[in-house]
């Protein structure tokens, strides 16, 4: 196996022959009801979620869809179970904080309709998916951040918590001691969920929820709660979302492109495969630059792909309960 190094180091020529293997096949194993033809029947519904946590949450999300539930409701009850999980360290309740030790949040979500709601730079509420969806219901507004978004959580009910847990504080001061300013993404499996679901009536809906790079500087937001780069859903296309590094996926739109290149024919697989390619072609370094990218079709089809080795999807559906490994472009 190439070290990560010769990876990086093959540069334009090695990724593009690395490529054309993987346009040609999906994850080998995602089932026939997630790969139909045009002229298939959708098995539905369909619940798809970033990394290992995607399980727990998609159980959640599947109770909503097997009862003929929404989307909606459905992809936000699925990742409020990460969210309040204290041991992810990446999203809500327990998550890394920035480099002066405070949690912030950053969610959106969206649905058939093409209504969404966001809220970014949140501190101190367990569940920013559910404040976004409050944005999106009660306000004029897509998008709060901040002490505005925390006013907001808090007059429509939502309890300030804690959310710096004893082990993530404890990590927080070892890191400290170095104090070597190099935020880093999450990985080992414990990263932003990102969920996409389409319900028993055929609609689509996706949400996205973080507490970001740990350690990085106050007030950074990232992709996770930025419509069209985070997440994105046009019920007549299919929906996408994104994990990894949010500066990246930001520069080209991530979600957005993903679903635009399903509205110009390409499959889940391809699209994901593509925006990657996009991502790769930007960036003269990628060191420590992973991003994954997950879409479903208005069909049901499902796609991932990465940059390097290690995202996985969790799938849920009338057959299946599963992790599919997501193919990528390089090995770390
Ligand atoms: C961010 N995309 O804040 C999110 C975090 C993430 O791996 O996915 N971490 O950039």
């Amino acid at each position: 196996m190439k070290s990560r190094r010769q990876f990086i180091k093959l540069g334009a020529v090695g990724s593009v022959a690395l490529m054309s293997q993987a346009v040609t096949a999906a994850p080998d194993d995602l089932t026939q009801s997630q790969q139909p033809t045009k002229k298939q029947k959708v098995i539905k519904p369909i619940v798809v979620s970033t990394w290992n946590h995607g399980l727990d949450a998609n159980k959640a999300a599947w109770e909503v869809l097997s009862k003929g539930g929404t989307a909606l409701d459905a992809v936000e009850k699925g990742v409020r179970v990460t969210e309040s999980d204290p041991n992810n360290t990446s999203v809500g309740l327990g998550g890394l904080p920035d480099r002066d030790g405070n949690v912030t949040l950053d969610a959106c979500i969206m649905d058939h309709n093409s209504n969404c709601g966001a809220v970014a730079f949140l501190q101190h509420i367990e569940n920013p998916i559910s404040v976004a969806r409050k944005v999106m219901e009660d306000t004029p507004h897509v998008m709060l951040a901040g002490d505005g978004a925390l006013t907001f959580a808090l007059s429509k009910g939502f309890k300030k918590t804690n959310l710096l847990t004893e082990s993530s504080k404890e990590a927080w001061q070892n890191w400290l001691k170095s104090s070597n300013y190099q935020p880093r993404i999450n990985s080992e499996n414990h990263d932003t969920i990102g969920m996409l679901a389409i319900d028993e009536a055929g609609n689509l809906a996706g949400a996205c929820t973080t507490s970001g790079m740990a350690y990085k500087l106050h007030g950074r937001i990232g992709d996770s709660p930025i419509i069209g780069a985070g997440l994105f859903v046009d019920n007549e296309v299919g929906a996408a979302c994104a994990t990894g590094l949010g500066e990246a996926v930001i520069r080209v739109a991530g979600s957005a492109i993903v679903v635009e290149l399903m509205r110009h024919g390409k499959s889940p697989q391809e699209a994901c495969e593509e925006a990657v390619a996009r991502i790769i072609k930007k960036h003269k370094n990628l060191e420590n630059l992973q991003v994954g990218f997950i879409a479903l079709s208005k069909n049901g089809e499902v796609g991932c792909h990465s940059v390097y080795a290690g995202f996985n999807v969790a799938l849920r559906d009338q057959v299946n309960e599963k992790m599919v490994d997501a193919k990528y472009e390089k090995e770390w």
